[in-house]
């Protein structure tokens, strides 16, 4: 992350990004690709919006949550020529990492999403409060309390905002290629989890995978 002037980064090709790092965002496209139509859109951030919004209590929260989704559709979307497409869009994650006011955007909406999943309003998350986050987004919540542990870094027992911003803002930073060589049973690495918690929804069709190999 330190190399902020990275030509790689400026013109990137598919094939030179972090394949650890790929494998994360496409996972996290497909998960909120609720339309299944290959990319993050307006319509899907406008469900999870809604879905997210049943668990709000107050309309100031709900709409504040609303925006929240409409800021990730213009960040996605900003400047990009013609219809968005899946590579496009790991393209623009790959992109956007290295700009910090989306980072600091990052980790607003993941206080965002704190906020929500914080049922007492205590500041901290509890496995239960933390697993709703997971059916939400309709992951296989057998493996939410492998990333529930990793994400808990002091091993308290609960998930302070800090932790969560944390974690979630690195999910999509955290590009290091030596993370390849985790064993990816290992609870210790959250995007290796995270991948495996995801494989009934990671669902990598022909379509998708052709481009990777070129
Ligand atoms: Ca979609
Ligand atoms: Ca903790």
């Amino acid at each position: 992350m330190s190399d902020k002037v990275s030509p790689q980064k400026h013109q990137p090709h598919i094939r030179d990004l972090s394949l650890i790092w790929m494998r994360k965002i496409m996972t996290f496209i497909d998960l909120q690709d609720i339309d299944k139509d290959g990319v993050i859109g307006y319509n899907d951030l406008m469900l999870l919006a809604d879905r997210f919004g049943k668990l709000v209590k107050s309309e100031k929260s709900k709409n504040e949550h609303i925006e929240i989704h409409r800021k990730r559709h213009k960040i996605l979307n900003e400047s990009s020529e013609g219809p968005m497409t899946f590579k496009k869009q790991i393209l623009k994650y790959w992109q956007l990492m290295d700009d910090p006011a989306i980072v600091e955007q990052w980790q607003k909406e993941s206080s965002g999403f704190f906020k929500i999943l914080d049922s007492k309003g205590n500041g901290y998350l509890s496995f239960d409060d933390f697993i709703v986050y997971w059916r939400v987004l309709g992951m296989d919540t057998r493996f939410a309390r492998m990333q529930f542990d990793y994400v808990n870094t002091n091993q308290d027992g609960l998930i302070t905002e800090e932790e969560f911003v944390k974690a979630r803002v690195e999910y999509f930073t955290n590009t290091d290629p030596n993370n390849q060589n985790q064993d990816p049973l290992s609870i210790e690495y959250f995007p290796y989890s995270f991948e495996i918690s995801l494989k009934s929804c990671f669902k990598l069709d022909f379509r998708r995978s052709e481009f990777l190999t070129t």
